[in-house]
Order: C-alpha cells, then structure tokens, then sequence
C-alpha cells in the first residue's frame, strides 16, 4: 500500500484503486454472474430507502443463492482468485492487519436502472468495538474492511456506493438528514467508479450506504467482506463458537451457566442472542439473558 493510498485512506475511510482488473478478468466474473443471476432478489419494497424521498426507488436487488465461493466449478473461480488477490492483501494487511479474513459474503449486488438507495448506516451508531477504527504509533487499524469489486461503471453523482469522508473520526450522531441523504449539508460522496476497479471502504465505521441507481445499465458489484484477526462480524457461529466445539466437552462440562458464558468462540454477537454477564449490586455475577446462546 502505498504512502498516499493509507493518507488518504485514514482520513476519509474508503480507497478506490484503479484498473485492478484486466478487461479479460471482468469478463470472466461477469460470464460467472451470469450462472447466478435466478438467484438474484428483490428486497422488500422501501426497505433500502425506509421512507426517504432522496433513496425511493424500485426494489434493491441482491444475489441470494449459494455462496459465490461454492458454486460449482469453474463458475466458483473467479470469485475464489479474488480472495486473496495480491491488491487486497497488500491492503488490508495495512488496513486490517496481518491475518485479516473474510468474515462473511461475498454479496452480488445487480441494481436496474430506478433501484432505490440504501440508508446510510455505521459511523459507530451504535459504536461497534468490532468494526471500530483507531491509529496509533503510526499505525492504522480497522475491524472490519469491505472490498468491492465493480464489474460495470459507477459514474460518480449517478448512484451506488456512497460515503461520508471523515465520518469514522466523528465524534458526534449522524443527523437524520445525512442518513437519508435528504439534507446532508454536502457531506454525502458517490465516488467515480469505474469497471475493473476495487473499493475499500471501513464497513461499519464510517458512514456509507447506497445511492439510487440512476445509470442505464445494470450494476454489478461483489462485495467480499473482510475482518482484522481479532475482531469478528457476524454473530455467534452455530458451528464453531459454542462451548463444546472451540474448547472441548469434557472442559466445560459441569460448568455453571456464567463460566460457560466467557467459554465461548470469536464471535460479536452484537445482534444474536449471545450470553451477557453482570455484576450485580451484592457482587454476583449472573447471567443479563439467562436464554443466550441456547
Ligand atoms: O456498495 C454499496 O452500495 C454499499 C453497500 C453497503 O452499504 C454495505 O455493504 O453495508
């Protein structure tokens, strides 16, 4: 990464690196969009633009089948030569730190001309450690990083991606008029994207969402979603954090439910139905939501 790349990284909170791809390698991807595209819905109606004259348009429209990495071969492939492709991992061990990994996606977005915006969203509200931004002693660190591949144009001011500079150093409320981009007193930016470039941008600590999609094209993203090491995205994983599974049975065997509670795995679990402990007032520690992680 380079000097200017991580300046202007830190200060605005997203990156756009020109021309990653090759003319050949857009195609490829898009020759394997287009085994996905049945797979690609409509959301609710006004669940983007939740009521905002500004975002309205027709439903968003998201990939919602098998994930991209498992298709069957050779339509996988492009998907999986992004992973770890040397312009992300240059990057993000910078932005994220030595052994980053995708947390969750990736996510196809395939917007039509008139498809509604997306509330903007993040900036740490509420403030979410795990997404969380900070520097210090010269380096940059970021929880959450999310890189976008863009296989069709994104001509800046005509919709997409948008974000808010500066916003994950704000130490202040997103006003309503930002979130929903109807009076956002010109902090709102929609960069110039362009077919082959690829977008970093701090997914969750700085403010950024979507703009109508006013193109006459479709648009076709990927969005691959990238954590630091020690932060984790997504909720509890029914799979590998329970108890049992990242330490053993008979390790927490007998335990009580609030030692049980600090022996689970990574996991955030800012929206899941994780184990919280209090101290109470006398001193003992029990359990916020005796249901949690059940
Ligand atoms: O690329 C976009 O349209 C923004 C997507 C977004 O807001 C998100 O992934 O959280």
């Amino acid at each position: 990464m380079q000097a200017k790349e991580r300046y202007y990284w830190d200060l605005t909170g997203h990156l756009v690196v020109r021309n990653v791809l090759t003319q050949g390698e857009i195609d490829e991807v898009n020759e394997a969009l287009e085994h996905v595209k049945q797979g690609v819905r409509e959301g609710r109606a006004g669940r983007g633009s939740q009521g905002s004259d500004a975002l309205d348009g027709t439903p968003a429209r998201w990939y919602s089948g098998e994930n991209l990495l498992n298709l069957p071969k050779p339509h996988c492939e492009p998907f999986r030569k992004l992973l770890a492709h040397p312009q992300v991992v240059s990057r993000l061990n910078v932005m994220c730190g030595a052994g980053f990994r995708l947390d969750h996606g990736p996510q196809f977005n395939n917007a039509l001309p008139g498809s509604e915006g997306l509330a903007l969203h993040g900036q740490g509200e509420p403030h979410g450690e795990w997404v969380a931004y900070h520097h210090q002693n010269g380096k940059t660190y970021c929880g959450g990083v999310t890189v976008t591949w863009n296989l069709t144009d994104c001509p800046g001011g005509q919709g997409g991606f948008a974000a808010v500079p500066g916003s994950h150093k704000s130490k202040y409320r997103m006003p309503r008029g930002v979130r929903m981009c109807d009076d956002d007193m010109g902090t709102v930016v929609n960069p110039d994207i362009r077919a082959g470039d690829a977008l970093f941008f701090m997914d969750g600590a700085q403010t950024h969402g979507t703009l109508p999609w006013t193109n006459s094209w479709e648009r076709r993203s990927v969005l691959y979603k990238y954590a630091s090491r020690t932060s984790c995205r997504t909720g509890v994983a029914s799979q590998i954090s329970p108890p049992e599974v990242y330490w053993d049975e008979a390790t927490v065997a007998d335990m009580t439910d609030e030692e049980r509670a600090v022996m689970y795995g990574p996991c955030s679990t800012p929206r899941s139905n994780g184990p919280y402990l209090a101290v109470d007032d006398d001193g003992a520690v029990r359990l916020e939501n005796p249901e949690g992680g059940r």
